[in-house]
């Protein structure tokens, strides 16, 4: 596994008995996980409901947080969902990744960023928002970046980092299960704290759908990083059809930022983040976390 040797933990806690012998009390989980299954069936015509994904996590603590409780797992991750308006895409998510993160023996919690008001959708944004809270509560090593309405097909897909930026979401069925191009790197990514830092975390300037994500892409790349993932039969993943919602029109001016990415990233991101906290729930399945991101700047002066 081309896991970074600084995303590993250490290699075991052991404690002194009566007889002064060490005893060994936690070893690192194992790579991979022996609880994997492989294929999982995934359908979205069955409502589910927060009691029913909360009955059937029963290991899981405030917050939507978990570890392991017989191993060290490798990794720390926070599972990040910028969010407006999805409850129902978010039942199914929580349904089926819980379930699967504790298969793969993730410790990690879950923080839905949602943007406050009704004004034009920043997902980059939120992302950076969830990266920099997250690491507020606890000692994140990685960060994953899901949206909503995206469920991965196969347990072995990991949701965690690895030596190079990761697409997770490889195999969508949207695009009949094809990567559409090349140096795509949306829907679902996992990036270390120094893969995020190394590139100012994402784009705060890009206002409604899409090119934010081809904007990290090309973050990655002008950073002298690589895109790497899963192959394309563990890489399947199914998602939640819907119309286009509202206030997130097809942002206008995404080929003109794009074009400039290498030129502005190290002015916006992480160093330019601004923006205000309006809440912060603790839920049984997730810690939602509410946002003021501000206004996009046709709305300034
Ligand atoms: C691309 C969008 C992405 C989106 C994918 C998949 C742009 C910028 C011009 C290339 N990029 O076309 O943001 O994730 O489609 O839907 O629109």
């Amino acid at each position: 596994m081309n896991t970074n040797s600084s995303l590993r933990p250490r290699l075991s806690i052991t404690v002194s008995t009566e007889n002064n012998r060490d005893r060994l009390v936690k070893e690192e989980c194992t790579d991979p996980s022996p609880l994997l299954e492989g294929p999982i069936t995934i359908e979205f015509s069955t409502p589910v409901s927060l009691l029913s994904v909360r009955k059937e996590n029963p290991h899981l603590k405030k917050g939507g947080r978990y570890k392991p409780d017989d191993c060290i797992a490798l990794q720390k991750v926070a599972v990040i969902i910028p969010f407006r308006n999805r409850e129902r895409h978010l039942k199914f998510w929580l349904h089926y990744l819980h379930p699967l993160l504790q298969r793969q023996q993730q410790d990690y919690a879950v923080y839905v960023i949602m943007q406050d008001g009704d004004e034009t959708f920043n997902k980059a944004k939120l992302m950076n928002i969830g990266f920099t809270e997250a690491l507020k509560e606890y000692d994140y090593n990685c960060f994953v970046f899901s949206d909503v309405d995206i469920v991965p097909m196969d347990d072995r897909n990991l949701y965690r980092c690895f030596s190079q930026p990761r697409h997770l979401a490889v195999s969508l069925d949207k695009f009949g299960f094809e990567l559409p191009y090349s140096w795509i790197f949306g829907g679902v990514t996992s990036l270390s704290k120094e893969q995020m830092l190394k590139i100012n975390g994402f784009s705060n300037t890009y206002w409604g759908w899409g090119g934010e994500d081809d904007d990290i892409s090309h973050r990655v790349t002008n950073k002298g990083m690589k895109i790497s993932r899963p192959d394309k039969l563990i890489g399947k993943c199914r998602m939640i059809t819907h119309t286009r919602d509202e206030n997130n029109d097809v942002n206008p001016r995404r080929y003109d930022k794009m074009s400039r990415t290498p030129t502005t990233m190290d002015e916006d991101g992480l160093n330019s983040l601004e923006y205000e906290i309006v809440a912060v729930e603790k839920h049984a399945l997730f810690t939602k976390i509410t946002a003021d991101v501000g206004d996009p700047p046709n709305k300034k002066n």
